[in-house]
């Protein structure tokens, strides 16, 4: 028995990441609806062999589908969702307007899939499920099974994000003005504040009033209430001229002794993750081995010493993909394995 399933904002990065992942992983797709704004209405999108047309958000019937996923940004969800989660189908959210609602799980299935249990079992469910940001999924993929070893007390992250988190225009920005340099140009930042191409900028999504930004809190936020509100996070969120993958530097404080070769040994059983880790020329991964695949790659394991049960890593992986689209997917998947869609579904 296969599922309905709708696209929303399925033209962008991220949706089109979905359609090419639904078809790689052969999701039980019945039907297949790609849904977007009323001016890309007809846009042709490939699903697997197929040649799907867009339809119409705005007067889309959602009765009787099961999953909806959506990634056409917070206003958008706000908009949709509740109104698409009443219906009976289930939103799974890629942006952030449900993320930090108490009654909205915030799923990585490698993490806390459990949580998905208690929430299907309540009958006042909005029927919505949100996906964390990017930055955040890879990052408690990778803090799990260090925390269920040795339990974090504290994390110190410094990202460095490749621009497709930006979308097309920002992947776009970079492509021209690294062309531009070439033969002079001016770079003109727009989707950026500075120029983006061989430079870096400290400064990802909105300021808040402490001085942080939107996506350091994000990071911050989303691993205490997906991983463990007691631990204490900090970050610095940086955009780096890398068109997919994105990178973290991170560095842990556990409450317990943790070696690096125990930290090595967990993370190599933990789902989701590859170890890459010699201590050699090139033993690492990097944004360019990380594009197209699922895993989450760690690399760079070695002691903090600057505090007590301290250790320090190197998390990559692929942003559209376990930030995104790949993880979306994944909690659908979750859904129908721990027979949660049997309602939906019938
Ligand atoms: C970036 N992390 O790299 C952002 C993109 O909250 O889902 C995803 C924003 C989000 O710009």
């Amino acid at each position: 028995m296969g599922y309905k399933v709708a696209i929303v904002g399925a033209t962008g990065n991220v949706g089109r990441e979905m359609l090419d992942i639904l078809a790689e992983r052969n999701f039980p797709v019945d039907e297949l609806v790609p849904l977007a704004s009323s001016r890309s209405v007809g846009r042709e999108v490939s699903f697997g062999d197929k040649v799907l047309k867009c339809k119409n958000l705005d007067d889309f019937d959602f009765t009787g589908t099961d999953f909806v996923l959506m990634s056409a940004g917070g206003d958008i969800s706000k908009h949709w969702a509740p109104k698409i989660g009443a219906t009976g189908a289930i939103v799974i959210d890629n942006s952030s307007a449900f993320r930090y609602h108490e009654d909205v799980p915030l799923i990585v299935p490698e993490v806390n899939a459990g949580v998905l249990d208690a929430y299907m079992a309540k009958n006042d469910r909005k029927n919505i499920i949100a996906n964390p940001n990017c930055s955040t999924a890879q990052l408690v993929v990778a803090l799990k099974p260090l925390h269920d070893l040795a339990t974090l007390t504290r994390i110190v992250v410094s990202t460095y994000q490749s621009v497709s988190g930006g979308g097309k225009d920002a992947m776009d920005e970079l492509w021209n003005q690294t062309k531009g340099i070439f033969v002079n140009d001016t770079p003109t930042p727009a989707k950026f504040t500075k120029q983006i191409a061989f430079n870096v900028i400290p400064h990802i999504d909105v300021f808040m009033e402490d001085g942080y930004t939107k996506e350091e809190w994000k990071v911050l936020a989303e691993t205490k209430k997906m991983l463990d509100s007691r631990i204490k996070v900090t970050c610095t969120a940086v955009r780096v001229p890398v068109f997919v993958g994105h990178s973290e530097a991170v560095n842990m404080e556990f409450a317990k002794p943790i070696t690096p070769d125990e930290a090595r040994d967990a993370l190599r059983e933990a789902p989701g993750v590859v170890v890459l880790d010699k201590r050699e020329n090139g033993g690492y991964a990097t944004p360019v081995e990380a594009k197209g695949e699922d895993a989450t790659y760690v690399s760079r394991i070695r002691e903090d010493a600057t505090v007590e049960n301290g250790l320090a890593m190197w998390v990559v992986s692929d942003n559209l993909r376990k930030g995104a689209a790949l993880n979306t997917i994944q909690i659908a998947e979750t859904l129908i394995s721990r027979g949660l869609m049997n309602k939906q579904a019938a």
